[in-house]
């Protein structure tokens, strides 16, 4: 019986209704390792599962129109279900199955969205098959850290509250950002949506429902990250994402080799948490003058590694807590910048620079000879730096 496996922790017992999803910190300071394999397919076909249909004449639904909101699955609580999704999804999946690059390893149960998920006992979350990211356990080509004297920011789980006074905030400054947005906010916030992916903004995927993705069947996994895609690509003139951030900072083997190989993502999580989700609880999980100190801690120590800090758009309290620490960011002379300008090789899309540069018709070149998805170009395939060795506390 591995020790790990029968450690009870306690969190965050303080049972709060929780209106609207969020991530939170991982308070376990347990010991990180490596898995001894990695799964890795360099020519998997995401592009032919987004099909464009015609470079010229392909014409999306207005984003906001009734006919845009009505191809998408009903909102939360439940994960979309998975036998509406397109079959060529189910296909990339059983395809990555049946080359075994999808770890069999079993799913955990979350008890609440206030519980971290725990797997059947005698499973070692940080056993080199598990490798789970909610007990700090890193897995070659996810994105923990940024490299030194940098700092990527990123928001997560928008178009929420918060999205508006962000959006003018970056305006002003012409920052450029990464939004980790649930797809069923985009469909229910489309105006913000439109104004972030107008910015120039890196639009990545942060799951339809924003469940603990550790606890979702391998299809499930595939209908929370295809359908988010599926909306962010058909709002974005056919740009198909390249990063995701899971839930909870939730992901393990299973889920992160899904996202690679049937999505081609990255799986981004973070190595600094402000736990800013939880100002707009009832009562606030932190303060203000709490963020304000953590962050203070972080712009002004060590630049090595950088920062990732994980924040959030949920409420402009969140928002208000970055504004104020932007300015010692610029003094402290960090190199701020958004992921795709951190980690993408400036790229914000797998298929696309950014906003107004061309979109890679290599889906739609296929989709109409009827061959098999083109190989994508080498910096296409390995963007990623690997960032993933050093060891940070929490
Ligand atoms: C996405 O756009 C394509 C091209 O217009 C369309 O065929 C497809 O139905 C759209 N998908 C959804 C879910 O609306
Ligand atoms: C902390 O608050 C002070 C006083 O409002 C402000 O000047 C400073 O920029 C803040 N620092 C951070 C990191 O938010
Ligand atoms: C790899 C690469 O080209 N990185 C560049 C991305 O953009 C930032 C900001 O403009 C540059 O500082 C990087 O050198
Ligand atoms: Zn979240």
């Amino acid at each position: 019986m591995h020790i790990l496996a029968l450690l009870v922790f306690p969190f965050l017992s303080t049972a709060s209704v929780l209106q609207r999803p969020r991530d939170h910190e991982h308070p376990h300071n347990v010991e990180k390792r490596l898995p001894s394999t990695w799964y890795h397919h360099p020519d998997h076909p995401v592009h032919s599962l987004f099909r464009r249909g015609d470079t010229d004449g392909v014409t999306y639904a207005p984003v906001g129109s009734d006919e845009w909101a009505a191809g998408y699955p009903p909102d939360p609580p439940a994960s979309p279900d998975v036998k509406t999704m397109p079959a060529a999804w189910l296909a990339a999946l059983n395809d990555a199955i049946a080359r075994k690059a999808i770890p069999e390893i079993p799913l955990t149960t979350a008890p609440s969205e206030d519980d971290n998920p725990v797997y059947p006992k005698g499973v070692d979350p940080n056993s080199p098959e598990i490798c789970s990211s909610t007990y700090q356990c890193r897995i070659d080509g996810q994105v923990w850290d940024a490299p030194d004297s940098t700092l990527g920011l990123s928001f997560d789980d928008g178009p929420e509250a918060g999205s508006n006074k962000l959006i003018e905030f970056l305006k002003t400054n012409g920052q450029k950002v990464t939004h980790f947005m649930i797809g069923s906010n985009i469909r229910n916030n489309p105006d913000a949506f439109t104004q972030e992916f107008d910015l120039g903004n890196d639009i990545a995927v942060h799951t339809w429902t924003h469940p603990h993705m550790t606890t979702r069947s391998n299809e499930e996994v595939v209908a929370e990250l295809g359908w988010t895609m599926q909306i962010i690509h058909n709002s974005t003139g056919g740009r198909v994402p390249k990063f995701w951030r899971p839930p909870y900072g939730d992901s393990d083997t299973r889920v992160t080799a899904i996202a690679k190989e049937v999505f081609g993502l990255t799986t981004v999580i973070w190595n600094q948490d402000t736990s800013d989700w939880s100002l707009s609880d009832s009562p606030p999980g932190t303060t203000a003058a709490k963020i304000n100190s953590s962050m203070t801690q972080w712009l002004t120590g060590p630049k090595s590694p950088g920062l990732i800090i994980l924040e959030h758009e949920l409420s402009e309290q969140a928002v208000a807590t970055f504004m104020s620490a932007y300015p010692v960011m610029q003094k402290n002379n960090w190199n701020v910048m958004s992921l795709a300008q951190l980690i993408g090789h400036n790229a914000s899309y797998q298929n696309s620079d950014n906003n107004d540069s061309p979109v890679n018709a290599v889906d739609v070149i296929n989709a109409k000879s009827g061959s098999p998805p083109q190989r994508l170009t080498p910096e296409r395939l390995t963007p990623e730096r690997v960032l993933y060795s050093r060891r940070f506390s929490y």
